[in-house]
């Protein structure tokens, strides 16, 4: 309230000189509260700063790119996935070289403000080496904030919406029968959805289902295996075979199991509304990525010619590249990737868009994204009220000692750790043992010898 004997200039110049102290300390690289009094909330925590970031880039069976970041109390650091298959080095280099500088000093608890200056900070934004360097510090940041608070990520979300995670797993083969073994296997493991790719016949490696037994996300950085690998792609006899797999699978195993297929962004928009058409009767969880990402109003076409359910995202790398699909509805999973799209931040955004159109989540969970992602991915899922299914993968020996905490599988669904935190870790030591080693996916060409979306 103004006080009637204070002269207006005087009333003028005080409040110039606070604006100036304020923007002194922003202008030095703070944030508006840095440096003066701390949030309310945490009076009685001591000021915390982050005081060093490491990268860390390691090859336990594959390459994974991790960020550590430490504060000034004394233990606290959060851990966070930067890993960008095929594209580790540049991922290190922006963190290690341009993002870590800012970094020191700032307050680890700001984690929006930290986003916001670091994708609209540098002016250029978005694009995956840019946005998987974000969610390894996003990461990092959420790790420390539930580390500090004493509680498990989600809890800092808003608390659990559900038990776990209901989660699918990949089954492949060569021919069908390899195939339906395979959803067999997944299905006395525990597994309710069962993802389902073949080998295309006469097609000399295909997505997910390579006849040389290759795992989904190749570039496992095995030598000499260092450049990468050419595999054959036509739309015509991908397009015949796959409803005959399903046709296959549904009269050997039911209805029951709940079966998906990925079509890997690979066809144009005839294609892929004869395809979710032709698969109409098997009644699929969903049709994954039908189409490559710069073409997203041809999902419109699809959408006219089919009631298959429809699930795109994990090349996206902004909240923008989802805002059409969802808002018209021509989608029912959103499955972007949280350690391609800037973390759990944005991830949350992403799915509060979704549930206003009714559109769930199927994050991406494959295993060339590290422990970190995967935990990330379960904490927001357990947390949201528009979850639909979790990709999730079973990490091996080696890779749960160098980067241990993964999301545990229980009876179909997928728990985190009920530790402060992301649940997750890094073994400094142990990871300096496993050297990065050079690794690409594969690419594709068609017969002519053009090059084809992988
Ligand atoms: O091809 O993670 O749904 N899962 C997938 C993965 C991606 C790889 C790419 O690095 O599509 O297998
Ligand atoms: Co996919």
């Amino acid at each position: 309230m103004l006080r009637k004997e204070q002269p207006a200039n005087r009333r003028e110049f005080l409040k110039l000189a606070g604006t100036a102290v304020l923007a002194q300390s922003i202008l030095a690289g703070g944030t508006a509260w840095s440096g003066t009094t701390p949030p309310a909330s945490t009076v009685g925590l001591p000021p915390l700063k982050i005081t060093e970031v490491r990268v860390i880039v390691t090859c336990p069976g594959r390459n994974y790119v991790l960020v550590k970041i430490l504060t000034t109390e004394p233990g606290l650091y959060g851990v966070g996935d930067a890993t960008l298959n095929g594209r580790e080095l540049a991922v290190a280099a922006d963190l290690e070289k341009h993002l870590a500088p800012l970094l020191i000093g700032r307050d680890p608890e700001a984690i929006e403000d930290t986003w916001q200056y670091l994708y609209r900070g540098p002016y250029w934004r978005g694009g995956p080496i840019q946005m998987t360097a974000l969610a390894g510090i996003d990461e990092a940041l959420w790790d420390i904030k539930g580390k500090r608070a004493g509680m498990p990520v989600y809890q800092l979300l808003g608390g659990r919406t559900r038990v776990g995670a209901l989660a699918y797993t990949h089954a492949s083969g060569n021919d069908f029968t390899e195939v339906e073994d395979a959803v067999r296997h997944a299905v006395e493991r525990g597994f309710k959805v069962v993802r389902a790719q073949v080998a295309i016949p006469g097609l000399q490696g295909t997505y997910g289902a390579s006849s040389s037994k290759k795992p989904s996300e190749p570039a496992a950085g095995a030598p000499p295996a260092d450049l990468p690998s050419t595999e054959l792609f036509e739309p015509g006899p991908y397009l015949r075979t796959i409803p005959k797999l399903f046709a296959h699978l549904r009269s050997a195993l039911g209805e029951e199991v709940e079966l998906l297929h990925d079509a890997h962004e690979r066809l144009g928009p005839v294609e892929a509304a004869r395809f979710a058409r032709d698969l109409e009767p098997y009644h699929l969880f969903f049709l994954e990525d039908l189409l490559r990402p710069e073409y997203k109003e041809s999902f419109r076409l699809v959408r006219q010619h089919s009631t298959t359910p429809l699930a795109m995202g994990e090349l996206f790398n902004t909240l923008w590249d989802c805002v059409d699909l969802i808002k018209e509805q021509l989608i029912d999973f959103i499955r972007c990737d949280l350690g391609h799209i800037g973390g759990i931040t944005n991830a949350r955004k992403v799915a509060a868009l979704a549930e206003a159109f009714q559109v769930k989540t199927a994050w991406h969970g494959p295993g060339d994204i590290g422990p970190p992602t995967h935990a990330a991915n379960v904490h927001v899922d357990i947390s949201i009220p528009n979850f639909g299914v979790q990709e999730m993968v079973f990490f091996p020996e080696i890779t749960r000692e160098v980067i241990p905490g993964a999301p545990e599988f229980k009876d179909g669904y997928m728990m985190v750790r009920e530790t402060p935190g992301l649940g997750t870790d890094v073994n400094e030591e142990l990871a300096k043992k496993y050297p990065y080693q050079r690794a690409y996916l594969p690419t594709a060409r068609r017969r002519d010898g053009s090059v084809q979306d992988w």
